[in-house]
């Protein structure tokens, strides 16, 4: 039986690929390099080292890890500056609702995002009072696809793999699901999210009828 749902931040809740964009495009150019939007995709749900090394690799830019420490710390330092900004109306599109709609029927909440960021977000958009648990970058070692995150998620709430539904926008996240032998809601499209369970365009389409449909898969 369906106990709990654990969200993804970053796609799900909240549109932070925007600010994550800005900060390392900045830090991009000032390398004397840029990159596009398209493959800025590419970084969404994949942790802060991997996204640098990644970015590096499209400018054909090589550092020590010394350096790339202090180029990770300073893109955060101008993400964070944006994501102190943040305001209630980023939040997306049914994402408040569907958590009170959950919380309300008795269902538990977590967050199982790769940001290191995510009480500050959630602090920002006033959404932290609608989580029983927290879990993210900072209490895991292993990134999606592995399914540390969500594990974590469902034991902080003192349940268990098959009383969770995940809700991610990556396909990396959904295949951490999937590896934690989770339900997986994906957000976006089907054609992408191809391992989801169900995909929905965001969590205004979401119900507690659709949730529960997921225990007779
Ligand atoms: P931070 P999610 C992910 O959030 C973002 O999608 C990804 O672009 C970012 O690199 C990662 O968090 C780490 O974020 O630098 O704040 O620790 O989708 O897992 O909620
Ligand atoms: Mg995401």
């Amino acid at each position: 039986m369906i106990k709990a749902c654990i969200f993804d931040l970053d796609g799900v809740i909240v549109d932070t690929a925007v600010y994550h964009y800005q900060a390392w495009k900045r830090l991009a150019n000032e390398l004397g390099f840029d990159f596009t939007e398209h493959q800025n995709e590419q970084l969404k749900g994949v942790s802060r080292v991997r996204s640098l090394e990644l970015i590096l690799g499209w400018g054909n830019v090589s550092k020590t890890p010394v350096e790339q420490t202090e180029l990770a710390t300073r893109k955060n330092q101008w993400y964070v500056e944006m994501i102190n900004r943040m305001q209630p109306s980023e939040i997306l599109p049914g994402a408040k609702e569907f958590l009170q709609t959950a919380k309300a029927a008795g269902l538990k909440t977590a967050l199982g995002s790769a940001s290191k960021n995510s009480a500050t977000i959630l602090e920002r958009v006033g959404l932290l009072p609608l989580f029983d648990a927290i879990v993210d970058g900072n209490h895991v070692t292993a990134s999606k696809p592995d399914p540390e995150v969500f594990l974590k998620g469902a034991e902080a709430l003192g349940l268990n793999s098959a009383e969770c539904v995940v809700f991610e926008d990556a396909i990396a996240g959904v295949q951490a699901a999937k590896a934690g032998s989770m339900k997986v809601v994906g957000i976006g499209s089907p054609e992408v999210l191809t391992e989801a369970d169900l995909v929905i365009a965001g969590l205004h389409e979401m119900t507690l009828e659709k949730l529960q449909a997921l225990d007779l898969l």
